[in-house]
């Protein structure tokens, strides 16, 4: 059945294949365990045509994921860069998100599989605002989860590993079953750590802040592209821990990622964060960001990777 995301390519160890041949086999290791890793990056076509912003810094991710886990990843950055970018121009995408994935395939069965061969998927689809189109302009819903962002104790938190994933998907769920937008998460100490799939940020008396890398959260390169135009503009960045208390304080409270770009959040557990709209900081950075984004920040022409389609 056809959908709303299909599109007629993807890339499967090292080449363009048509989007039904690119499959995972039942037996392949990470389906049954969840040992592989991801990413998420996005297209936009922007003023100098479509480009991929920070394409590089998320193959890097990549990497460093697969490399927690002791996975070598058998492409270089550069072919699976290229793999990004020849695949959105075989779709004849001009904008869009790209999700890199790495499996471990079928081989010796059982945990202890250690050699089994390492693969290599690239899937894009057009996909719009993550958290919807009034939650860009207006804010969202968001509920402080009770499910706990999973400690460095027992997983990798700042690796993008699929099996990890269980953790953001139960307390989206939780969240959406409450009737909220998103589900923020505390560490195991019951700091503010990040949101299911994007990083969480307060204003507080113009001062932006966000948790430190030494949390348990993923070091996420929105998160990144955000503090460095906050500081271009002038604006206070710190990183540093703070409880549910300080969010229900903040001025602004906003959440970064690929998918989600910049969110603002306007309530948080049914109080009013700030005035309960989109707040003057958010609304600069977010359109800093899309102005970054889309070619049209020429200081930041170095984050994007023009291609042709
Ligand atoms: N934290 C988590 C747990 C996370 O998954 C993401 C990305 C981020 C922070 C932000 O990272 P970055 O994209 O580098 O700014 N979440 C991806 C997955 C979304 C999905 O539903 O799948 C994303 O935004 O692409």
């Amino acid at each position: 059945m056809p959908t709303a995301f299909q599109v007629p390519f993807a890339w499967l160890d090292g080449a363009c294949v048509p989007a039904a041949q690119a499959t995972v086999p039942l037996m392949a290791m990470t389906v049954h365990y969840g040992i592989g890793v991801f990413e998420g990056i996005r297209a936009y076509d922007g003023r100098g045509g479509p480009a991929v912003f920070r394409l590089r810094e998320h193959v890097d991710r990549l990497r460093r994921s697969a490399a927690l886990l002791r996975i070598e990843l058998p492409f270089a950055a550069d072919e699976i860069c290229r793999g990004c970018v020849d695949v959105l121009a075989r779709n004849g995408m001009r904008a869009g998100y790209v999700r890199p994935l790495v499996f471990v395939d079928d081989g010796k069965r059982g945990l202890g599989a250690a050699n089994n061969r390492i693969r290599v998927a690239i899937a894009t689809w057009p996909w719009g605002r993550y958290l919807g189109d009034e939650g860009v302009e207006h804010g969202i819903r968001a509920q402080v989860s009770s499910i706990v962002r999973m400690s460095a104790r027992s997983f990798l938190p700042k690796g993008k590993v699929c099996g990890q994933y269980v953790n953001s998907v139960l307390a989206k769920r939780a969240a959406a079953a409450a009737g909220y937008d998103e589900a923020i998460l505390l560490d195991e100490d019951g700091y503010v750590a990040e949101a299911t799939g994007e990083n969480l940020f307060v204003v507080r008396g113009g001062v932006l802040v966000t948790p430190p890398r030494s949390q348990p959260i993923l070091e996420g390169i929105t998160r990144d592209s955000v503090m460095a135009l906050a500081r271009d503009l002038g604006i206070e960045v710190r990183e540093q821990r703070f409880a549910r208390d300080a969010l229900l304080l903040a001025d602004e409270v906003f959440l970064t990622g690929t998918a989600a770009e910049v969110t603002p959040v306007r309530e948080i557990d049914g109080q009013r964060i700030g005035n309960g709209a989109r707040g003057p900081a958010t609304e600069r950075l977010q359109a800093r960001f899309l102005d970054a984004a889309n070619g049209r920040l020429p200081e930041r022409a170095g984050w994007l990777t023009p291609y042709e389609a």
